[in-house]
């Protein structure tokens, strides 16, 4: 996209222009000498009036009965699945996915909106039991009024629609902070969201850096503009928001990292487990929050696993994203700054613990990790390392890279608690033919999501999604178990008896 066309997206997105606020340049990660998207960084008061503005437009929304809200619900899902491919190809060449797994990201749109449009006409409250006679009592749903969407980069559509449509939905108004380095991604679905028939003011996407966001949010929760923040990102970044949503007494929806592990099991198909551990030990080059941290595996398999492994990874393609790869370059510059850190660390360690990095790259020297020149863009090398230990930064860190580790276990214990040991819960996966260590693995994991013999990413839209520990704060997306995010219940008793009914007082016990 040329500077002028990112001018006008940027005084279009980010409201007025008083001059006062930053730019961000964003910068396609897989060529970085190509005209960056200039983007207008929002103040925290602009963040705050947005909220406002989605209060306002909120109250009439409200009114609107479910289904009806529903049928837009629909037409988002719609709008979006007739410009599949436009908004599949803006992703890839936003922030380097590859073009597959952006339809398919595109498509967890689609999904969650056919969900959800059916939610329109069962947003149920109950008809309950009273204790005492002619007395009836019921629940409803009521929306929590403007929901605060703040989100990664790496679903920069599909998991903002796991927020934004069902707090639609449910009769809330949004305002939506998007990663900056995906902005163009932001835009496109914005657009989509907005032609699907959504009021004036009711959504409004607002660009800003994270110091701007958390005084504008805090800004708008002081002054009850904001029912609930949902956020989608790093651990460190949840942490802060959790500890801004308690001073105002108010429970996040948080999704965050992962260190998620596979165990391979003696009775495993290691071709089968190889295929899961490259897919989401490498897919999207290891930056989803589902990402393969660690495999576990069996002592007795360990060898066979890891040559059949490194012979997968180093004959993965990555590059040009267009194509079909494994993974494109990396998402934006502060991600490979990361890598190399990581690099660095395998460098300095891998031979004080005897164990071998392999794969395609056994050097300290960052650069060794580049596809290609690191001047057209950030391309890196895949990398497992064998032998990383529970005490290593590598077993118990996030690296949100092309990145894995691998260690053995002796018993499945030994593997559930290495697999815990990292302290996230988000998602974890066993490969075996034995049942009885299903159910061991099952009762054992913390994590919000497992998978047998499939890996640990590729959740599906009608399941709930979320973790624990350092992944989250147990609340969960997806499904009918986010209404209760968006949502607030509220009872009502109605007394026809024609006299006061005392509960507790008024009630005969056999
Ligand atoms: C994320 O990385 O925040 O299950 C979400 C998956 C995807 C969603 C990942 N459907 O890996």
């Amino acid at each position: 996209m040329t500077d002028a066309a990112a001018g006008t997206l940027a005084s279009r997105v980010a409201g007025k222009d008083t001059g006062s606020a930053s730019v961000y340049s964003s910068v396609y990660p897989g060529e970085l000498s190509a005209p960056p998207l200039r983007v207008r960084l929002a103040t925290a008061e602009e963040f705050r009036d947005a909220a406002a503005s989605a209060a306002r437009a909120q109250r009439e929304w409200a009114r609107l009965p479910a289904p009806v809200r529903g049928q837009v619900v629909a037409n988002i899902g719609r709008l979006v699945a007739r410009n599949k491919e436009a908004l599949s190809r803006t992703v890839t060449r936003d922030i380097g996915k590859p073009i597959a797994e952006a339809r398919g990201e595109v498509q967890e749109i689609i999904d969650t909106c056919d969900f959800f449009l059916g939610e329109g006409r069962r947003l149920y409250g109950q008809t309950v039991p009273s204790e005492m006679p002619d007395k009836q009592l019921f629940t409803f749903r009521n929306p929590v009024g403007v929901v605060a969407v703040v989100t990664a980069g790496n679903f920069p559509v599909a998991v903002p629609s796991w927020y934004i449509v069902p707090a639609l939905l449910c009769g809330n108004g949004v305002v939506w902070k998007p990663a900056e380095y995906a902005a163009a991604s932001a835009h496109s679905f914005y657009e989509l969201l907005v032609r699907a028939g959504l009021p004036e003011g009711l959504l409004n996407l607002v660009y800003a850096d994270g110091e701007q966001t958390f005084a504008g949010l805090d800004l708008a929760l002081g002054e009850g503009l904001v029912g609930k923040v949902g956020f989608t990102g790093s651990t460190e970044v949840g942490r802060r928001i959790g500890e801004l949503c308690g001073r105002h007494l108010q429970s996040p929806c948080l999704e965050l990292g992962g260190k998620n592990p596979m165990v391979v099991a003696p009775s495993a198909d290691l071709d089968l487990a190889v295929e899961g551990a490259l897919f989401s030990g490498f897919g999207s080059a290891g930056q989803r929050c589902t990402s393969l941290g660690t495999v576990i595996v069996h002592e007795s398999v360990h060898d066979a696993f890891v040559e059949r492994f490194a012979a997968a990874v180093s004959a993965a393609p990555v590059g040009d994203p267009t194509r079909e790869v494994v993974y494109g370059p990396l998402l934006a510059p502060k991600f490979a700054e990361r890598y190399e850190t990581y690099l660095d660390w395998i460098g300095a360690h891998h031979t004080v613990h005897g164990s071998s990095a392999v794969g395609r790259i056994t050097a300290a020297d960052p650069r060794a990790g580049f596809v290609g020149d690191p001047e057209d863009g950030l391309y890196y090398h895949p990398v497992v390392v064998d032998g990383v230990r529970p005490d290593d930064d590598l077993f118990r860190q996030e690296t949100f890279g092309p990145i894995v580790g691998v260690t053995t276990y002796r018993t499945l214990e030994e593997a559930i608690e290495l697999g815990n040991l990292p302290g996230y819960g988000l998602s974890a996966a066993i490969y075996t033919r034995d049942p009885q260590e299903v159910f061991g693995f099952r009762t054992g994991n913390g994590a919000g999501m497992l998978s047998v013999n499939n890996s640990t990413s590729g959740a599906e839209a009608h399941l709930p999604f979320g973790g624990n520990g350092l992944s989250g704060n147990g609340s969960r997306q997806s499904g009918m178990w986010v209404l209760d995010q968006f949502t607030r219940w509220q009872s009502m008793n109605w007394d026809h008896s024609g006299r006061l009914q005392k509960a507790q007082m008024d009630v005969d016990h056999p």
